[in-house]
């Protein structure tokens, strides 16, 4: 087995801790408290956005740019629940040792009752909402700058858009990572504020000679490009494929993960999804040990793409 040199991109449970680890002190935090903000614009028309930051590859907050979704304007965790209470869901399904299987209405009687307790806070990441309450997507119109995403050519409408809700509590983290299968990130915040830090593709965390964690060089290299900023209701941040991020939440927040697939990054998608299906079907049990916080989070990925695209999963030619 290859071993992923830069820490940045390993999965294994040690190694997802050490960077937690100096996030939470040491220089790399010292630094992120004056790290710059990202570009923000306002009023940006698509022609605007595709010219100026997709075409360029460079990060931006569209403030306000989905202010007027009904989303935006009418959710709360309480009205969620009366609409969807009795929908089974995962909550923190990025963590092995505290996944649990709940309905949505216990998630937030759960998240109610721990307000202010000091338990760790809950987190209902990537949830694929449109596998059991596809109604919802009506509060969170289609993106015009999203157009350009190539996952509709390749699986339909239904599998590509507005697809992944993230629901979580005060305080709640979602570590460092980059996206899988070379999509950009679109997020939408919808309820609440949440606090990003993101780097560059290129950013590298390498042992120094002494054996340690180099943040320092981390740090010093201008691959790093380290941004922190927050998010605000109606607010959406785009960053093309590969930027490293991690989100805290700074209240209780909503958040709509969009994506899009650049045509540019094709043949990188199908390859990579490819290899991740080839990879789940031929080789599971290693799997489930070298990436045990993303192993089943991947299988419920699987699983929403299939409902969505409506393949029979008991057949092996459709
Ligand atoms: O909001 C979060 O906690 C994570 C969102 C994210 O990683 C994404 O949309 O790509």
């Amino acid at each position: 087995m290859a071993i992923e040199p830069n820490y940045l991109k390993r999965r294994d449970l040690d190694s997802l801790r050490a960077v937690e680890a100096a996030f939470t002190s040491g220089p790399l935090a010292d630094a992120l408290e004056t790290a710059p903000d990202i570009e923000r614009r306002t009023g940006l028309t698509r022609e605007e956005f595709a010219g100026e930051y997709r075409a360029k590859g460079r990060p931006v907050v569209l403030e306000g740019y989905a202010a007027n979704w009904p989303s935006v304007r009418g959710w709360s965790f309480d009205s969620l629940a009366e609409r969807c209470g009795d929908v089974p869901v995962v909550v923190d399904s990025y963590s092995s040792a505290a996944a649990k299987k709940t309905t949505f209405a216990e998630f937030v009687t759960m998240l109610k009752e721990s307000a202010g307790t000091g338990a760790a806070p809950i987190y209902l990441q990537e949830w694929y909402y449109k596998t059991t309450t596809p109604e919802l997507a009506d509060d969170m119109p289609e993106l015009d700058i999203a157009q350009y995403d190539f996952r509709r050519n390749l699986y339909g409408d239904a599998a590509s858009i507005n697809h992944q809700l993230w629901l979580g509590q005060q305080g709640g983290i979602t570590r460092l990572h980059q996206d899988s299968y070379s999509v950009d990130v679109l997020h939408a915040q919808i309820v609440g504020e949440k606090l990003w830090y993101v780097m560059g593709p290129d950013a590298e965390l390498l042992p120094g000679p002494d054996g340690e964690l180099d943040v320092q060089a981390l740090l010093d290299s201008p691959a790093t490009q380290l941004t922190r900023f927050v998010l605000k209701p109606g607010d959406v941040l785009y960053l093309p494929a590969w930027w490293f991020h991690r989100i805290v939440l700074l209240s209780d927040s909503i958040g709509l993960g969009r994506k899009a697939l650049d045509e540019a990054n094709l043949q990188l998608h199908v390859r990579q999804r490819i290899g991740e299906l080839l990879a789940l079907a031929l080789n599971p049990e290693e799997l489930k040990v070298t990436h045990s916080e993303l192993f089943d989070v991947v299988m419920a990925r699987g699983r929403a793409l299939a409902h969505q695209m409506d393949i029979d999963l008991s057949r092996l030619r459709q």
